[in-house]
């Protein structure tokens, strides 16, 4: 809707009317960052449910007696006099250089990003108004707005690249939060697992309500620091649609497009499947997101190397997630210094040069129909004048699909080789209809 002509109102009718634009149906790849306090154990007991290391505070708090093993680990650790909020001094960001975080995005052949703003600790990334918060980057430990400072190296750096922010609507232990405690999240102070005491709030502003007080000024912020995709999380208590019909209509008349994800308390423009992804194609736009860690988006020191996603797994799971209308959100987890670890941009940078030089058989590209009949080795991709097969796995000799395809003999047919090489083949049309390719294997 072009603003003046149907602007958006703050109901679910209208805002539900709005849908992902061009830009990200075409662009398919993006970078998630989870880093915030967290960073600073960067634990999780990796591959059971507490293995998200970006829960750290919410699972410390459920011992000792839910024989909590990040409570044991802190305790052993860290002792039990120390706090959640102790952690904030240690967060020092001493060698981010968000230059070079938005240099690997652009190697990694990403077109967005999605920078953990808040996550569910309450502390902000960037600067929100002092009635509002002082519990951010910028009023603690290490003082500087880091999302400003990766907003304004991504337009200075790399422009091509979209900006988009994560936010978690709900706090834990927000006092502010209390009232709308829902399911397992309270809401209140914290308790500190070892002494019972009432932990502090550190940088909390009293405010009348949460959700106004709070969430919505905060989304307004980072509205206004021209975030691209609202990329909320958890829902709950929210006043999204008046936010949703600020942020569309002032982005329709600075003829910006923009989104949110159905995680905002309302349907959104996308499906957010975690750590999942779908087996068919679906209509309605999605957006697949999982760690580089297999078991956490947090930076994890208890998660072996060997265990992250490989290059090959990073262009495949691309190419099945693309053939599907999906986006591929990959997450790294920093360190509390700003360090993407070696194995995290060396596998990026690895299945980048891949992605790069493939780019035609995925980006601005949508989806065929049909999905393949050929067990799980190839996946299609198509243009208004192209017809692409990408093969997950060398192929051993000869592959016979007997799905539809839209091809008419003397096509050309660009098959991509999961071994990070691809090739273009011959290819016909046999007289059932079906589509005879023969793939050698030396392909490289
Ligand atoms: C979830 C959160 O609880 C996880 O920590 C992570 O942020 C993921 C993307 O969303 O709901």
């Amino acid at each position: 809707a072009t603003y003046g002509i149907t602007p958006y109102t703050a109901d679910y009718d209208s805002i539900y009317a709005h849908e992902s634009p061009p830009w990200y149906k075409a662009e398919k790849y993006g970078i998630m960052i989870h880093w915030g306090p967290y960073a600073v154990p960067g634990w999780g007991n990796s591959g059971d449910n507490e293995s998200y290391a970006e829960w750290y505070w919410w699972r410390e708090s459920q011992g000792p007696d839910q024989s909590s093993h990040t409570y044991q680990y802190n305790l052993r650790t860290y002792g039990p006099n120390h706090v959640y909020d102790d952690f904030f001094q240690d967060f020092t960001a001493s060698v981010f250089d968000p230059k070079e975080w938005v240099d690997l995005f652009a190697d990694a052949g990403a077109n967005y990003f999605v920078q953990v703003t808040k996550h569910h600790d309450g502390y902000a990334l960037f600067d929100v108004p002092a009635q509002v918060t002082e519990r951010t980057s910028v009023k603690q430990p290490p003082h500087r707005n880091l999302l400003k400072e990766l907003f304004d190296a991504a337009a200075t750096y790399q422009p091509h690249l979209h900006r988009a922010t994560y936010f978690s609507l709900p706090e834990w232990f927000s006092p502010a939060y209390a009232p709308y405690g829902f399911g397992q999240w309270p809401g209140g102070n914290a308790t500190n697992p070892y002494t019972n005491a009432t932990l502090p709030y550190t940088g909390y502003v009293p405010v009348t309500d949460f959700v106004s007080d709070v969430i919505l000024p905060e989304m307004l912020t980072l509205a206004d620091m021209g975030t691209e995709i609202m990329w909320c999380d958890i829902g709950g208590p929210n006043l999204t649609a008046e936010f949703a019909a600020v942020y569309f209509n002032t982005a329709a008349q600075q003829g910006k497009q923009i989104l949110m994800n159905n995680r905002c308390g309302l349907p959104g423009d996308f499906d957010t499947p975690e750590y999942a992804r779908y087996d068919a194609v679906q209509v309605r736009k999605w957006e697949s997101n999982l760690g580089m860690d297999p078991y956490s988006y947090g930076y994890n020191r208890a998660t072996p190397l060997s265990a992250y996603i490989s290059p090959a797994e990073i262009v495949t799971s691309l190419i099945d997630i693309v053939s599907k209308n999906g986006n591929f959100l990959l997450d790294v987890g920093p360190t509390a210094n700003g360090t993407i670890i070696p194995v995290e941009q060396l596998h990026l940078r690895e299945a980048g040069r891949w992605i790069k030089s493939h780019a035609e058989a995925i980006f601005n590209t949508t989806y065929w129909f049909v999905t393949p009949s050929e067990g799980d080795a190839v996946r299609f991709t198509r243009t208004d004048d192209a017809f692409y097969i990408l093969t997950l796995y060398p192929p051993n000799a000869t592959l016979t699909l007997s799905a539809p395809v839209p091809y008419r003999l003397g096509d050309c047919v660009m098959v991509v080789g999961g071994n990070l090489t691809g090739t273009v083949v011959p290819s016909r049309l046999l007289e059932n209809g079906s589509l005879r390719l023969e793939i050698s294997r030396e392909v490289r």
